[in-house]
């Protein structure tokens, strides 16, 4: 059974519930869901859940974010499927959990995870009547491996169900440093060729190892390949300078694009999926917001994101959809300080807390892994509120099909479950468990969460950082409503509990 086991009596930690509301009673009085509104997802990169100010942060100001919450239902329990980018955007726009296809952060030059004519959520939304679009960071794999970053760059976002993509291929950390343009690097010398490495040096350009003076920021082993634009890199590259990439520059180039993309588009359904790089290391934020929080590098580029959130909320007014589109804003994983270079993200943290109460972060099998700051936004449609309804971010391309009128063919998107009232704020009743991907597997049931023992342990280069990861050789068990920090393991105390969770998990691994 997927019930909640009964336990003993206890003082429930107010943490825990203040923030639930009967968002049902107001869903009563909702009006009926316009036909085929705008769809905007503003993903940010390692956010967490206590980054911006409607989750709690002050040393940062995100009046914009803040803005979106206290017009649209703010999820207190909503997660991204993984504590990793790569496994919760395959997620996302399949539907499926990544475990399923083994998906782990990819380097820069992997091929393409998914099959082109596969279920996706821009491609149901395509069939929808939706102009659809990716514009940001990708790090789903390029091609089918050996990718000449000089020719067309396929298959990518355009076989997959986006109509225009313009991206980072990977993150702004792995080379190469240019945008690929509907399968095309933009601005590329045809005299200047790009070749790409992740085995072994190409090119005679310094690295941050041969060159360290050159550094605006240092950085560890993995990041300190070819150095472009004073920061070094994983992975190897030459040429293509004259298209390469400003990092303090990214938002704003991303955000014209954006712009661009929903001013054509702004009189027939489209669906906008725009994942920031913000706030992912390097972390080189515009003259703008350098120096603009007293958090350094990190607060600046949470800043930023903030600013880009704003500069889409605007212009959705200034053309008056605001009232016709759905807004949804949220993470891929949790945040983590030092993730590779030396930017005093650690230095300068203070008593800022990235994970609001939660346990662990980026990479963690514990709760500030996969929950994340999360907000619907409609004008009109959804009522303001808070909502302590359990979610997941797989379900969204099955609510948001719904949304569109789009049917799913049957057995499609294996894990994704039309949420739709949910998401829209207009139910309480969210996901009877949940599934958290880590270096391990976690499942929420409940007040219960139990994360699966992992004899393998976790890469080097993450043992050695000052990350929780979570992972123990035996089963964990801990009681969220008791312990939300999740601080004592009671999978001795409860086995019958610890047994049934663990049942629930390998079932939905045979799935
Ligand atoms: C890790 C990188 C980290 C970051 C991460 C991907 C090292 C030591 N660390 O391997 O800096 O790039 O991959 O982050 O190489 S994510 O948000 O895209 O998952
Ligand atoms: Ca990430």
């Amino acid at each position: 059974s997927l019930q909640p086991q009964p336990d003993g009596s206890f003082t429930p930690n107010p943490l825990w519930f203040n923030d639930f509301v009967d968002i049902v009673e107001q869903g009563k009085k909702n009006k009926p869901l316009a036909a085929k509104p705008n769809i905007i997802i503003l993903y940010a990169d390692d956010l967490g859940y206590g980054d911006v100010g409607c989750y709690g942060a002050t040393a940062v100001k995100t009046p914009h974010v803040d803005r979106l919450a206290a017009n649209g239902v703010r999820f207190t329990d909503a997660h991204c499927t993984a504590a990793t980018c790569t496994p919760s955007r395959l997620s996302l726009l399949t539907g499926r959990y990544a475990f399923r296809n083994n998906a782990a952060i990819l380097p820069g030059d992997a091929p393409l995870l998914m099959q082109p004519g596969g279920l996706t959520l821009p491609g149901i939304l395509q069939q929808a009547g939706y102009t659809t679009a990716v514009i940001g960071k990708w790090h789903l794999g390029l091609g089918r491996g050996a990718i000449d970053w000089n020719g067309h760059i396929g298959p990518g976002p355009n076989e997959i169900g986006f109509n225009y993509s313009f991206i980072i291929p990977a993150t702004t950390d792995r080379v190469p440093t240019v945008f690929v343009e509907n399968g095309k690097v933009p601005q590329l010398d045809p005299n200047d060729p790009i070749a790409v490495s992740y085995t072994q040096q190409v090119g005679e350009e310094p690295t941050g190892l041969s060159h360290p003076e050159l550094l605006k920021q240092k950085a560890d082993t993995q990041h300190s390949n070819t150095i472009i634009n004073g920061i070094s890199r994983i992975g190897y590259m030459t040429g293509g300078k004259a298209a390469r990439w400003v990092d303090e520059e990214i938002p704003l180039v991303l955000n014209a694009k954006a712009k661009q993309f929903i001013i054509k588009n702004r009189n027939q359904p489209f669906f906008l999926y725009y994942p920031y790089p913000n706030i992912h290391v390097p972390r080189a934020p515009n003259r703008q917001f350098a120096g603009s929080t007293r958090l350094g590098a990190r607060g600046d580029v949470i800043a930023e994101m903030d600013w880009m959130t704003g500069q889409v909320m605007q212009l959705l007014d200034s053309l008056g959809i605001a009232e016709n589109t759905l807004v949804i804003f949220s993470s891929d994983n949790g945040p983590v300080l030092d993730d590779g270079y030396e930017d005093q993200a650690e230095e300068r943290n203070g008593s800022h807390q990235p994970s609001g109460i939660y346990r662990g972060g980026k990479y963690s099998a514990f709760e500030a892994g996969t929950r994340m700051p999360t907000i619907t936004y409609w004008p009109g449609t959804i009522k303001s509120g808070v909502s302590g309804a359990l979610c997941s971010q797989v379900d969204l391309l099955a609510s948001l099909a719904a949304l569109a009128g789009q049917p799913l063919p049957t057995g499609a998107a294996l894990d994704s479950r039309n949420a739709l009232d949910v998401w829209l704020g207009r139910s309480a009743n969210g996901r009877a468990y949940l599934l958290e991907e880590s270096y391990t597997l976690a499942l929420r049931r409940g007040e219960w969460k139990y994360i699966a023992p992992q004899q393998k342990p976790a890469p080097d280069w993450l043992r050695n950082k000052k990350i929780e990861n979570g992972l123990q050789p035996t089963a964990q068990l801990y009681n969220l409503k008791r312990d939300p920090r999740e601080q004592q393991n009671v999978a001795d105390q409860y086995p019958a509990v610890a047994r049934d969770l663990q049942a629930a998990l390998e079932k939905i691994k045979q799935d």
